[in-house]
């Protein structure tokens, strides 16, 4: 493991640190070297993608696929369109993944691709014509049984779409090898809300066994993504009041509570910013600022933005203002050191390992309508959904209180995910 892989260094020495009181019980775990086999990727693609802008200019832009591991199923695991997309940003995402994918219980191994280009301020062709570009290369890695990769940062079902379309036009094949695209070209019904869905619904199995309720809590979200976003949505449809939302560029706080459903088609439909939601309603507030979420007054906090977006400073900030639940939508959003806060407190936290899983398990059903030709109904997957939260939940919060740290759900999400890995890595001689 390289230094110069700083996400990737610091996913694993999360994952390690906390599996220690599993590896103390079990020496022949460590004796086999299991724990260092697991940090080292299947494969990691990197690759050319040269596309036309629309002054006829070639760009160039470097396209990845970390294939980390599939011992419990075919690689799987969202691409990712961001200028910060690097080796490290890739292994660190597709090396959460697998545990992530394990505790779904779902037959899925993990991966993660992805690429520097910044989909903003390009026109809707210059998008096209890069995703064509992207699955040009990509499409020699893919495969129903092989990897099937989904949307992340800066992709979504637009994207998939003409990933989709040019993966076609390559192969000839429509084998279900892209998960959440648009409903019309295969898609599954609910995968756009399922990653913020899923997070309300593990909050809510978490939040009952602890005799607490979601309804009338202030909730505060980072990022008003798709993740951000239709996790605020639930949230106000379980009865608590959205008091906040950020973005990259700024932090929106309405302290009646936000109307969620206007702010969906403003900022997420429509393509519009956060912002404008203070021209149609004047009495809330806009900062500039993204760090200025964390300075508000909340009982929930839900990080939906990206790695690391929080550190230590912010998160005191939070605890010293009354949060007692937190929830993770993104992958690995606070920085070690502010984990570790967060865990020497009292409050409630889960993991985004558990917490945001539920996008992929909502992947994996709809491979599922994909090979069996059938369709289902929302309210199908929607109860598939809940019982993979409340299975996720039950899971790691069995494996905390084995090891008498029963509101450690950290220990519990890694301990349990490691286990399974472990398990299907050695009876196949990984
Ligand atoms: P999107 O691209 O749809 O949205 C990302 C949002 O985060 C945007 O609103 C963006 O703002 C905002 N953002 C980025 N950086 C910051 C920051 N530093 N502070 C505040 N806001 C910020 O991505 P997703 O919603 O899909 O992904 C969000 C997170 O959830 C990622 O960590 C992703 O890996 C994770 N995730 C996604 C899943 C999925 O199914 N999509 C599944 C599981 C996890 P702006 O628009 O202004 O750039
Ligand atoms: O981080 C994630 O779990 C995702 N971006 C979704 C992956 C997927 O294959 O649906």
């Amino acid at each position: 493991m390289s230094k110069y892989e700083p996400e990737f260094q610091q996913a694993v020495e999360e994952i390690e640190k906390s599996i220690q009181p599993y590896l103390d019980q079990h020496p022949e775990i460590v004796e086999s070297g299991i724990v260092e086999r697991l940090k080292v990727p299947d494969r990691s693609i990197i690759f050319k993608v040269t596309w036309m802008d629309d002054n006829n200019k070639l760009q160039v832009n470097t396209g990845y696929r970390v294939q980390f591991n599939n011992s419990i199923g075919p690689y799987k695991g969202g691409i990712r369109f961001h200028p910060t997309v690097n080796l490290s940003i890739m292994k660190f995402l597709a090396y959460e993944q697998i545990f992530k994918n394990a505790l779904t219980g779902l037959p899925m191994g993990g991966g993660k691709g992805g690429s520097d280009f910044d989909p903003k301020g390009k026109s809707v062709a210059e998008i096209m014509r890069f995703c064509q570009a992207y699955m040009i290369e990509l499409s020699k890695y893919l495969g129903p049984n092989m990897d099937v990769p989904a949307g992340d940062i800066g992709v979504g079902q637009r994207e998939v779409g003409f990933m989709l379309g040019q993966y076609k036009r390559l192969t000839g094949l429509s084998n279900g090898v892209l998960t959440g695209k648009p409903l019309s070209s295969g898609g599954s019904i609910l995968r756009p809300e399922a990653t913020g869905y899923g997070l309300l619904y593990i909050l809510e199995y978490a939040m009952d066994d602890f005799n607490e309720s979601i309804s009338e809590k202030e909730v505060l979200v980072s990022g008003a993504g798709n993740v951000g976003m239709h996790a605020a949505e639930k949230a106000a449809q379980l009865g608590a009041k959205v008091v906040g939302i950020s973005n990259v560029s700024g932090t929106l706080l309405d302290e009646v509570g936000l109307d969620i459903p206007l702010l969906k088609k403003i900022a997420y439909e429509e393509d519009g910013d956060i912002s404008d939601y203070v021209t149609v309603y004047p009495h809330a507030k806009y900062y500039p600022d993204n760090k200025q979420i964390y300075q508000q007054k909340c009982d929930i906090f839900l990080f939906c933005a990206t790695q690391n977006e929080a550190d230590e400073s912010d998160v005191r900030t939070l605890l010293d203002n009354g949060c007692q639940f937190m929830a993770e939508g993104a992958n690995m959003p606070l920085t070690n050191e502010a984990q570790d806060l967060v865990l020497a407190s009292d409050i409630l936290y889960l993991p985004g390992k558990a917490a945001n899983a539920g996008g992929v398990s909502v992947s994996l059903m709809e491979m599922s309508q994909n090979s069996s030709f059938m369709p289902w109904f929302a309210h199908e997957v929607d109860r598939h959904l809940r019982n993979i939260m409340e299975n996720i939940y039950n899971t790691i919060s069995k494996t905390a209180k084995e090891y008498n740290q029963p509101r450690n759900f950290v220990l519990g999400a890694n301990i349990a995910g490691f286990k399974k890995v472990v398990d299907a890595m050695n009876q196949q001689g990984f």
